[in-house]
């Protein structure tokens, strides 16, 4: 176990070495924890430039990060991708107006002369998630195009700076930046029986329709954490 843990804390110092220090003027965001599984927040949202962009936010089985399901579908062949997208400052303006969500989520105060550098996602943008994660791809212009991640950086918690769920938003943007579609984060499902604050995976932690849901991937999640640790104690014995 010694040996792993040093590892570890050597590839954290190289880590750390290579990476530029873009860092925001109040320092890198820190990893958010207590993001409860049974909490679901949504945004779906549809344009004259896409049909329908549907986000699904819930906490994660130990806590750590929001896990994140996107859906793009019949994004307008005519706008340019592969498509930014990304949490904004505040809610949709009337008439569907996006220039109303303001800037980007950023507690940390990092802004946007740097581009993020996805291998150092804590120096991101908070609210940066194609920075982090990969932009939408065209792909969403033929047909459907769907995403699931980790970012270890929102927060679903109200006391938290990095909290999507205080009348924040998506924008869906092109290639050139331009605004094209926007959607209001709202609290789809917030499910407080049980004791622990961390239910076991298979949860109820369902919402309206598409795209699915954290159920099974918090399974896979489970299944293959485990697989991990029995591959590290039987390494741990041949040592
Ligand atoms: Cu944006």
């Amino acid at each position: 176990m010694h040996f792993f843990k040093s590892a570890a804390t050597v590839a954290l110092l190289t880590g750390a070495y290579v990476v530029s220090a873009e860092t925001g003027e109040r320092g890198d965001a820190p990893i958010t924890e207590n993001n409860s599984d049974r909490v679901v927040y949504e945004a779906v949202f549809s344009s004259s430039n896409i049909k329908s962009a549907r986000f699904n936010f819930t906490g994660t089985e130990d806590g750590v990060g929001v896990l994140i399901h996107a859906c793009f579908t019949g994004v307008n062949a005519s706008q340019p991708g592969p498509y930014p997208y990304h949490v904004h400052d505040f809610l949709v303006g009337p008439n569907g107006n996006c220039t109303a969500t303001g800037a980007h989520l950023d507690p940390y105060l990092r802004g946007e002369v740097t581009a993020c550098d996805a291998d150092a996602p804590e120096t991101c943008q908070v609210g940066d998630l194609s920075g982090k994660h990969g932009k939408a791809s065209t792909e969403a212009a033929k047909g459907t195009w769907c995403t699931s991640y980790v970012d270890k950086y929102l927060s679903l918690n109200s006391d938290d700076e990095a909290f999507i769920g205080n009348e924040r938003s998506i924008v869906f943007h092109n290639a050139n930046k331009t605004r094209i579609g926007c959607g209001n984060i709202v609290l789809a499902k917030e499910q407080m029986s049980g004791g622990g604050s961390y239910p076991s995976a298979n949860a109820t932690a369902t919402s309206t329709g598409e795209p699915p849901i954290a159920t099974g991937g918090a399974t896979r999640v489970g299944a293959s954490g485990l697989a991990l640790g029995l591959i590290l104690a039987i390494g741990a014995m041949l040592l």
